[in-house]
């Protein structure tokens, strides 16, 4: 160990179990109005953001504008013959507040097609990348190398009023979103497919032509990503990859600058990556027992190791949620409906019936012990033949950048200014909390 590593570790890390016992022993103490606990907990609970697209309840989970998933399904449009929503519909209703009729949507999805094409010079840079680089830093990368194209910052540079931000932010939105699935799909057939492209169709719907080009036979597909790409699309404002979106544009970055940002937000795997985790240890797990439809005892001993391993177990638990989520809910019913015998998806039901209480036992401070939106996702993929489960961020991405953006724009309309939240030293925390005690004392004298 290098010096100054030696050094850094000799501070740290006795400062990290002395910090732990602090906040436990003050995690009530109020400084100004957030108690310590939320200080460390990246201010949990604090209401401090406006986001005007969805609202997160503990209890029921997320409303999207107001309605709930099982009510989107029935009155978003819908595809000829499909009985899933078009994730065009939740874009309007998350931009302007109304349910979009099949006329609207219909537009939406001629003026995302009009607007797809992707300049070549990101197609370049992602050549320029090992097949085998993470998919989501493709992703992130090939967002942020479109920013040349960008409506907003060409107009800041040419003195717009600050009234008007919206307008060039609504272009930026527009152009990106309709650009995301033919991004999406390259990167999936270079990493995975031997970089044979399959061409867009422009007649078909966003999600449909994503589909379509991601090379998936089954038509069935189509529908699942319909589904997909709209459940996916927002959780209210302060998960880390809406925040992070929000943050970066309140310094009037534009939306690839921004939703870059949101995007390495989504790929860490306590977020978004946690899709591509559930599977790695379900088939770890597969691999390990020596079988593909391990006994709930089996299971239930696999997540007793991982915890005393000291790992997390994935697709479980959640910051805001206390009930399982309605998105995991939400696939549970497409997979009993399509395909209830699918030994993998089986899996994910086995796991379902004894993580929970086994989290509980063993976590007893875990606030959700209940699966996430993420439990369930890989193995439905799966079910297509879309096994390349590092890939799955990257499809949960395009769908979130629905909701983030649509944020933006209102974000620009509402002349939020920029983020600038105060941080303080240890010392002075420990100060703080003195002095909020001391208060205490004598009021109570
Ligand atoms: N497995 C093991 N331990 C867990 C756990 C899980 N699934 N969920 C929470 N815990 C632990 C926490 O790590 C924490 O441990 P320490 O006291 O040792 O620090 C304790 O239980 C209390 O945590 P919490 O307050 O209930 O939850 P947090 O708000 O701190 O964390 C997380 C929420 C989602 C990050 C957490 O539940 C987790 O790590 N889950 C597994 C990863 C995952 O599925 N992430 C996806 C979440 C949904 C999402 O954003 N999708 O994109």
């Amino acid at each position: 160990m290098d010096q100054l590593k030696a050094r850094f570790k000799e501070k740290a890390l006795p400062m990290a179990s002395e910090l732990k016992a602090f906040v436990k022993a003050n995690a009530g103490v109020k400084i100004d109005s957030v108690s310590v606990a939320q200080v460390f907990t990246g201010m949990k609970g604090v209401k401090s953001l406006i986001t005007e697209t969805s609202q997160l309840s503990a209890d029921h989970g997320i409303r999207f504008r107001g309605y709930s998933i099982p009510e989107l399904k029935k009155v978003l449009p819908q595809a000829n013959g499909d009985t899933e929503p078009l994730p065009e519909g939740i874009f309007w209703l998350m931009l302007t507040g109304d349910l979009p009729t099949a006329d609207e949507v219909a537009w939406l999805s001629k003026e995302w097609a009009n607007r797809s094409d992707v300049p070549q010079h990101v197609f370049d840079v992602l050549d320029t990348f090992p097949t085998d680089a993470h998919p989501m830093t493709q992703f992130s990368v090939a967002i942020l190398s479109l920013q040349t194209t960008s409506v907003f910052a060409a107009a800041y540079k040419d003195g717009i009023n600050k009234k008007e931000y919206w307008d060039p932010m609504y272009e930026d939105a527009m152009n990106l979103i309709a650009k995301l699935p033919r991004i999406a799909a390259y990167i999936y057939r270079r990493s995975f497919h031997n970089g044979e492209h399959i061409a867009p169709d422009k007649n078909l719907d966003w999600a449909a032509n994503f589909a379509q080009m991601m090379g998936v036979k089954d038509p069935e597909f189509k529908s699942l990503m319909r589904l997909y790409l709209t459940i996916h699309a927002d959780h209210e404002g302060g998960n880390a990859s809406a925040h992070s979106t929000h943050l970066t544009g309140s310094t009037l970055s534009d939306v690839y600058y921004s939703l870059s940002s949101g995007m390495n937000a989504l790929a860490g795997p306590l977020h978004g990556l946690a899709n591509q985790e559930v599977i790695r240890w379900v088939l770890n797990m597969r691999k390990e027992l020596g079988k593909d439809r391990p006994s709930q005892d089996e299971i239930r001993q696999y997540v007793i190791d991982t915890l005393d391993g000291g790992r997390v177990v994935p697709g479980y638990g959640h910051a805001v949620l206390r009930i399982p989520d309605p998105r995991f809910t939400a696939q549970l019913e497409y997979c009993k409906a399509h395909f209830p015998d699918d030994e993998l998806v089986n899996v994910i039901w086995d796991i379902y019936a004894v993580a929970p209480a086994v989290i509980k036992e063993k976590k007893p401070n875990v606030k959700s012990p209940n699966p996430n939106v993420d439990a369930h996702s890989g193995a439905t993929l799966m079910h297509y033949g879309v096994t390349e489960y590092n890939f799955y961020t990257v499809l949960f991405g395009v769908s979130r950048a629905l909701g983030v953006l649509a944020s933006l724009c209102w974000d620009r309309a509402l002349g939020f200014g920029i983020e600038r939240p105060k941080s303080v030293t240890i010392d002075m925390l420990q100060q703080l909390v003195a002095a909020s005690k001391e208060t205490e004392a004598e009021s109570v004298a």
